[in-house]
């Protein structure tokens, strides 16, 4: 077999750490020796061994003398686990295969500079577009300390996610609804607006077997939520932040108000901007502070605009229904006030299409202005 058999082996391994390794990356291993497989692993959950040490631990004969593959550079720091250039080391394996670089500060080159320097034979960037392929939202984080943003919607073939009175239930089919609870798992945060939560009471959470929900967060600039709702009631079970502007109107009320709110568990940041608006930068950094690798928008239009005005999306995920509403009343994915010039769209990169049941998913990357 080749090097690249073995990377792809390791590629497959590291995708059955998704969802549950953040703020981590998805990462696999596995090593070689003599033409055979001799042991294999992954980064199973954030916290727990790293994939080159569960690799190591699953070991059917000494690894003198074998080849690693491993998808992320093996790292050299004391973090929540000890060093894997030292495990690596400790075995005697003679050659190192790296996908991607670790662009974590704490690594950054450091990892295959100690193995070399200790004898390995290094290889760096071996498949490394499909490597680098399972990491955008680590590789964001780490370096910028902010949420990857994915911004998600189900439109009509006409563009429309409502009918002029509002109804939206549903416009993608079964496969691709069950498809949004997979990328609900995959993500640390989902984010909606208020006016959402107050026309749908969703409950934001993933309803799938052996997935997990993600942390809800609501921008709701007036603190409008009703205590009652689904998300309120449930705050205790899923995480839940609600993010607001405050302090305009009744100042009585909106202390009572933001009491009963923590009563039932809901926490609350207040990120106003200028405009007495949710400033969804600030909003954005403070969600990285609190560990937060990644958010995924279902907001309405109106957040949706502000998201996308803001700079903070990264990608954008398109259902596309194979339904018309027609209507100049029904609702569109981006609001707001829209841009004037054509020059001054924001400007998308076209990264995949695939057909999900009846719906096509169209995905994109933001380009940065
Ligand atoms: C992982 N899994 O398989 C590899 C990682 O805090 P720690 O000890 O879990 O270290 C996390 C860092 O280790 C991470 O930011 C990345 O730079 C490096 N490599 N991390 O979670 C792995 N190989
Ligand atoms: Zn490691």
């Amino acid at each position: 077999m080749t090097d690249e058999f073995y990377m792809r082996r390791a590629i497959e391994l590291a995708k059955k750490g998704r969802g549950w390794t953040n703020p981590n990356p998805m990462v696999g291993a596995v090593i070689v020796k003599d033409g055979s497989i001799i042991g294999e692993g992954y980064h199973e959950k954030c916290g727990e061994l790293h994939a080159e040490r569960n690799a190591i631990a699953s070991l059917t004969e000494s690894a003198e003398g074998a080849t690693i593959y491993v998808t992320l550079e093996p790292c050299c720091h004391y973090g929540k686990t000890p060093p894997c250039t030292e495990a690596i080391l400790e075995q005697k394996i003679a050659r190192v295969v790296i996908g991607s670089r670790d662009p974590n500060p704490k690594v950054s080159g450091k990892g295959a500079k100690i193995l070399r320097e200790a004898g390995v034979q290094v290889e760096e960037d071996f498949l490394r577009e499909e490597c680098d392929a399972l990491n955008p939202v680590f590789f964001h984080y780490i370096t910028t300390g902010l949420p990857y943003v994915v911004m998600k919607y189900a439109m009509t073939a006409d563009g429309k996610i409502a009918t002029k009175t509002g109804a939206s239930k549903w416009i993608s089919g079964e496969e691709a609804r069950n498809l949004v609870h997979e990328m609900r798992h995959d993500y640390m945060g989902i984010m909606a607006g208020i006016g959402t939560v107050l026309a749908d009471d969703p409950m934001l959470n993933v309803r799938l077997e052996g997935k997990k929900s993600p942390v809800r967060i609501i921008c709701d600039s007036m603190l409008r939520i009703p205590l009652d709702n689904q998300i309120c009631q449930t705050a205790g079970r899923y995480r839940t932040i609600v993010a607001y502007a405050g302090e305009k109107g009744n100042a009585i009320y909106l202390e009572e108000k933001k009491r009963s709110l923590e009563k039932l568990g809901v926490v609350l940041l207040r990120v106003p901007s200028e405009k007495g608006e949710i400033n969804l930068q600030l909003l954005m950094r403070k969600l990285g502070e609190m560990g937060i690798d990644s958010v995924l928008i279902e907001g309405g239009g109106t957040l949706n605009e502000d998201a996308l005005q803001s700079g903070i999306v990264n990608e954008v995920k398109a259902f596309i229904a194979p339904k018309i509403f027609g209507g100049r009343g029904g609702k569109t994915p981006v609001e707001g006030f829209g841009v004037e010039k054509v020059d001054d769209a924001i400007k998308l990169q076209f990264t995949r299409i695939s057909q999900v049941g009846e719906d096509i998913l169209a995905e994109y990357k933001v380009l940065e202005e």
